[in-house]
């Protein structure tokens, strides 16, 4: 049987596959299978699992891991038989058996000028066109607006930036033995002023989102869901389990209706760019009409359209 290594402790090596394509080094990215009883892939499944995987680190991410995130994300994006993103975080630790998620931004090479510098790296020799990016930004923009559910499976820690990526994505499970929450960022200095803290503020009140910022207390995985930032808190065996039956329910709606209701969730709290996403959305729905296409033929045809047959009312 031809199973991919184990990569965390509720990994189920017989549900995944390896997804092809990818030197990754910091993160690791499974597509999920079913096999015959042979252990032979039978057929891909609609979901993926993206996983951090520096667990030595409480896998906090550095800009390679960014990197690495953003490429795994957007493969997902665009692969048209997935429907949903399981981001979690591989682990125990090697060095103390410690779970995380994600502990955000490494520390050790954040530049006192904003840069995050790689490995072996400094001011003199990054390459100006990578400088001063905080890319994990475009990460947390590019899991609001993709038109599939991400679901943060959150086995361990979720610290600083780790927590602001729980709270952009769509729903939240949490081991419930391991899950911890705390928002760091205050504490080293850095603020995650956009969706880590407004859209947490919509989501739980400016009250509890407050308190997490400004106090960096450590909450439970059932705190959490009380607060209302977690949608269920799980036994951690059962982690992944619950994950791909949340995945699997989801694969079962029409997915139209997902990208749709997802857009719609965002539109309000995303402003005009909440908007342009759903509009774009709406847009490419209408181009599939009578309508749409009669204004197209017309303007080939080099003649005014002829708009008799669709009613200004239904
Ligand atoms: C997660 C915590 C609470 C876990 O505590 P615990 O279990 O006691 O473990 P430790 O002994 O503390 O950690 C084990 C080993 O892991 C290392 N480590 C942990 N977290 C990090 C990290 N973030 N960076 C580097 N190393 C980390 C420890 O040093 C330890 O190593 P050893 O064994 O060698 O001693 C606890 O670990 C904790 O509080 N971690 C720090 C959490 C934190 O403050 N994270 C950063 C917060 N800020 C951000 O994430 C920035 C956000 C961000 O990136 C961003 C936001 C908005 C706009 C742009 C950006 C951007 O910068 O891109």
């Amino acid at each position: 049987m031809n199973l991919p290594p184990q990569v965390s402790d509720i990994f189920d090596p017989t549900r995944w596959r390896v997804v092809e394509g990818f030197d990754f080094t910091d993160m690791t990215y499974h597509r999920q299978v079913e096999r015959d009883s042979d252990g032979a892939i039978v057929r891909d499944l609609p979901t993926v699992r993206i996983a951090f995987d520096r667990p030595e680190v409480r896998n906090a991410f550095r800009p390679a891991t960014v990197d690495e995130l953003y490429r795994a994300m957007d493969h997902a994006r665009m692969t048209p038989d997935v429907a949903t993103v399981l981001l979690t975080g591989n682990g125990p630790s090697p060095k103390d058996g410690g779970h995380s998620f994600c502990s955000g931004g490494d520390q050790r090479i954040r530049g006192r000028d904003g840069y995050k510098y790689a490995e072996g790296e400094t001011k003199e020799t990054i390459d100006p066109a990578r400088a001063g990016r905080l890319h994990i930004l475009e990460v947390q923009r590019l899991m609001r607006t993709m038109p599939k559910v991400v679901i943060a499976v959150v086995n361990g820690w979720a610290a600083g930036g780790g927590h602001s990526l729980h709270v952009v994505s769509d729903l939240t499970i949490a081991s419930r033995e391991h899950g911890k929450f705390k928002q760091t960022d205050a504490t080293v200095g850095s603020f995650d002023a956009g969706y880590g803290s407004a859209l947490l503020a919509r989501q739980i009140g400016q009250k509890k989102a407050r308190e997490i910022f400004f106090m960096a207390r450590e909450y439970s995985a059932e705190d959490m869901v009380s607060m209302g930032a977690v949608n269920e808190a799980v036994a951690h065996q059962d982690l992944e389990n619950v994950a791909l039956e949340y995945a699997a329910d989801i694969a079962r709606q029409s997915p139209q209706a997902i990208r749709m209701l997802k857009f719609a969730f965002n539109l309000a709290d995303d402003g005009l760019a909440g908007q342009q996403v759903f509009a774009g959305e709406a847009t490419r729905l209408a181009y599939m009409t009578d309508e749409a296409v009669e204004g197209k033929e017309a303007f080939l045809e080099k003649r005014d359209p002829d708009w008799s047959s669709f009613p200004y009312y239904f």
